[in-house]
């Protein structure tokens, strides 16, 4: 174990014992801030990947399978998918990530399946840099339990030392550095802020002069997880799998508040339909449909694009060249007020919209 390791460890310590409170905040504060800044000196120092680990995205997405060893991740792949991940009754059957395709509402949906990780993978434990890496350029994590729904937070926790922050979203903080002058915030007057926590937090990262601009408010977690810089912000869902077992443990609450979850049996089969429901959704897809210059619409192979995607986006996906012709488009829709309207490359497009492109000829 490295010195910062140690370190690292020494500090997670002192925050278990630290209760939160008025008189506590600030200086947990602190700590979370070195404890940020000690682990991302410790991932740039350090070398990564490993053979079979560099699986290039395909589809419209990417779900990465992350768990424990031995809950089923590689059996959950092959009903999902119909891929071939071998299955094993020990732990470390997968060594490496294994992708396959999963057809959804029209869209194909990359799925992974990765070894397992176990406590420490952040720091390297097992294969856990790689297949955190892997999660990490994924559009959706599916965390994998069995019925015993035990460590959800261990996952959690070990993702976020690695700066993957689940269904929870950006907040809107710039920060310019400056020569002199100190801190000086920039907000609007409904923005709140702990200055003295916010300074404290700055130093630890040896910010001392500097322009911060927020549009949030923010939290100390808030900030650090800027300041680290390699934070990625991802939505997670839960499947419980080996739902068809006897099964005494349910989620803790606040698992369950803050993920969608459902039970799955991949030997069974039951839930695999909700699962890939649950993950369409999570995904936050639209499905698009082009109308031909004949006047047919065709209904069996949508776009797929990310929610927020304008029409501009559309024009890039079909032909690059549509958006220096573009003269408008024309939506509809069921999810349309109007029968139709004509709009321009900016316009943002709904699930189920109807678009025709006009282009100069
Ligand atoms: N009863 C039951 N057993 C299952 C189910 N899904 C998987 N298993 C069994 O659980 C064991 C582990 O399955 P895998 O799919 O290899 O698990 P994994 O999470 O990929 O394991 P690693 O690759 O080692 O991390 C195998 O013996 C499977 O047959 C299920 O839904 N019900
Ligand atoms: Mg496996």
């Amino acid at each position: 174990m490295g010195t910062n390791d140690k370190k690292i460890k020494e500090i997670e310590e002192e925050l278990k014992k630290t209760q939160y409170n008025k008189a506590t905040e600030h200086h947990i504060g602190i700590l979370k801030a070195k404890l940020a800044r000690l682990q991302l000196e410790a991932e740039t120092s350090r070398t990564g990947g490993g053979t079979g680990f560099s699986i290039p995205k395909s589809g419209d997405a990417t779900v990465a399978l992350v768990g424990f060893p031995n809950v089923g991740k590689s059996s959950l792949l092959n009903s999902l998918t119909g891929a071939n991940s071998e299955v094993g009754s020990f732990a470390f059957t997968t060594l490496k990530a294994i992708p396959g395709t999963m057809e959804y509402n029209g869209a194909l949906i990359q799925v992974i399946d990765l070894p397992g990780i176990i406590e420490n993978a952040s720091a390297g434990a097992g294969r856990g840099r790689e297949v955190i890496s892997m999660a990490r350029n994924s559009d959706l994590i599916l965390i994998v339990t069995d019925q015993n729904v035990s460590g959800i937070e261990k996952i959690e926790a070990e993702l976020y030392r690695a700066g993957i922050v689940l269904n929870r979203s950006r907040k809107n903080i710039s920060l310019k550095k400056t020569i002199s002058g100190g801190i000086k915030v920039h907000k609007p007057a409904d923005v709140s802020v702990d200055h003295g926590m916010m300074f404290s937090i700055l130093k630890e990262f040896k910010i001392v002069n500097a322009d911060v601009y927020l549009r949030d408010s923010i939290s100390d977690s808030d900030l650090i997880e800027y300041l680290r810089q390699n934070t990625v912000y991802l939505p997670a869902v839960i499947a419980i799998n080996k739902s068809d077992l006897p099964h005494s443990n349910e989620l803790d609450r606040s698992v369950s508040e803050k993920f969608r979850f459902v039970r799955v049996s991949a030997s069974t089969g039951s839930g695999i339909e909700d699962l890939k429901s649950l993950i369409f959704t999570s995904l936050n897809l639209i499905r698009v449909y082009m109308r031909e210059k004949s006047g047919v619409v065709d209904m069996e192979r949508p776009l797929i694009l990310s929610q927020g995607s304008t029409v501009r986006d559309v024009a890039r996906k079909i032909n690059r060249a549509f958006i220096s012709s573009f003269r408008y488009a024309i939506i509809s829709g069921p999810n349309r007020r109007f029968s139709e309207m004509r709009v321009g490359l900016d316009y943002l497009l709904k699930d189920f919209d109807i678009v025709t492109i006009i282009s100069r000829s």
